[in-house]
This record gives structure tokens, C-alpha cells and sequence, in this order.
């Protein structure tokens, strides 16, 4: 895959905000983890060596199956845009949010779940304690600058047992999370470039989100510009 084609798979066309700076690459930063709730926990850059060949398995995942804006099963369109690998993949429309086995948009199953997807998400479940991380489903989210998610909970898998494991990569992001009732009031998170969030066991079923994305000239990686890309790995059945 040459550079030119993942670039433009990935990136936003006609982006209103600012270009980045590609001069001022963020610089790397040391791996550390923060606890932020039990069973949930923040490995900061643990993703940092993996970003080459997470941004070529993407980019070839997103020439096959495009990230596209789904509706809401109240008709309205969601602003982060939307694709998947792997066995499953999770969609909504109209009829609800769900798993399903084939991309509605291609009638054809997701591409598969690359090795580095799943190397990583493994390594992280493990050092947040949870060593049998198998995942069976990939959500792939891209965020342009005012792309946000409401508070939820990620409900649609039947096995509550398996954890979350979300990587961040690109523009920062506000991770808010919450407690187990929509009403309790959320923390919050900065995620960054690099870096992934476990919830898992008393909170896998927290509720939680993403405050709308801010620009930046800041570029954290020369390929994602003004982006975020966000993966969910899951282990849906
Ligand atoms: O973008 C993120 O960090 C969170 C994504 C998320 O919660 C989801 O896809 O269900
Ligand atoms: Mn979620």
C-alpha cells in the first residue's frame, strides 16, 4: 500500500480546521499506566511501536470495507465515521444496533482481524488482568474535529466477561466515563496517540464517551492528520 492511498483512505476531505503542522510531530512518551476504575485501566503509549503496521493493516481494512457514516435506529446520521474487521462487526440503522457477519454496505463479510490488531489488544488485556482476551469483533472509528459519542454502554455482546480493549491513535481525545447508571456523573480522560484504554470485569458495563474532537497543529503521526482513529476490539459472541 503506498503512502499516498492510506493517507487519502483515512483523512477527511475538506476539513474546515487548520492543517497540521507536520514539523511539529508530538514527541514519544514513556509507557505508563493509571487505574481508573476497578477493572479499568489507562496503558499510556503502550501502542507506540505497533503504529507502522497498525496504520498499514488499517489502510488496507479501509480500502476494502470504506468507513462510512451510519444512522442511528432514530434516523439520524453519526458524526464519527465507522468501519470494522475481524469475524463480526458492529452496525446500527434503523432496525437497531447490532453484530453482524457481513458489511451491509458490500454484502460481503469484514476483511479479517490483522495480527497486530490482535497482538496488541492481547498484550494490553493482559497486563490489565485479563489474559484470555480473545476478541472476535473490531470497530473501527474515525473522528474528524467536532465528531464526538454520547455516553453509552457497549451492551450488544452476549459475553460481559471479555473486556473492552480501545486504542487511541492521532488527534487527542476527552475519554469521559462514567458509572453504571447513565446519571452518574463522568471522569475524565485525556487519551492520546498511542494510547489504550481495558475496562473489564466491574466496568465493563460503565457507561462512557468522547467530548467532541478539537483540531490541533499538533501532528501526532504524519499519516493521521487532524484525525483520531479509535479501535474497539470486543469480544462480541
Ligand atoms: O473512541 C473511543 O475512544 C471510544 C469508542 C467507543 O466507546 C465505542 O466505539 O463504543
Ligand atoms: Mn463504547
Amino acid at each position: 500500500m503506498d503512502m499516498k492511498g492510506l493517507q487519502l483512505s483515512l483523512s477527511v476531505p475538506n476539513q474546515a480546521s487548520s492543517p497540521a503542522n507536520p514539523d511539529r510531530a508530538q514527541e514519544p512518551r514513556p509507557a505508563t499506566q493509571e487505574t481508573l476504575a476497578p477493572g479499568a485501566l489507562l496503558l499510556r503509549g503502550i501502542a507506540a511501536a505497533f503504529v507502522p503496521i497498525l496504520l498499514d493493516d488499517l489502510a488496507r481494512i479501509v480500502a476494502e470495507a470504506p468507513l462510512r457514516h451510519m444512522k442511528t435506529p432514530s434516523g439520524l446520521r453519526m458524526s464519527v465515521a465507522m468501519s470494522n474487521c475481524g469475524p463480526l462487526g458492529w452496525i446500527s440503522d434503523r432496525a437497531g444496533y447490532r453484530y453482524s457477519a457481513l458489511d451491509p454496505d458490500r454484502g460481503r463479510p469484514w476483511p479479517p482481524l490483522p495480527a497486530s490488531f490482535l497482538q496488541l489488544a492481547q498484550s494490553a488485556a493482559a497486563q490489565a488482568g485479563f489474559p484470555d482476551f480473545v476478541p472476535d469483533a473490531c470497530l473501527i472509528n474515525r473522528y474528524a474535529p467536532g465528531a464526538k459519542l454520547s455516553l453509552h454502554q457497549d451492551k450488544d455482546e452476549r459475553d460481559f466477561s471479555a473486556p473492552i480493549v480501545s486504542v487511541s491513535l492521532g488527534l487527542p481525545a476527552v475519554f469521559l466515563l462514567g458509572g453504571l447508571r447513565r446519571a452518574d456523573r463522568p471522569s475524565r480522560h485525556l487519551l492520546q496517540h498511542g494510547d489504550v484504554v481495558v475496562f473489564g470485569g466491574p466496568s465493563r458495563l460503565r457507561y462512557h464517551g468522547i467530548l467532541p474532537i478539537q483540531a490541533a497543529d499538533i501532528t501526532a503521526h504524519p499519516q493521521l492528520e487532524n484525525i483520531r482513529i479509535n479501535l474497539t476490539l470486543r469480544k462480541a459472541r
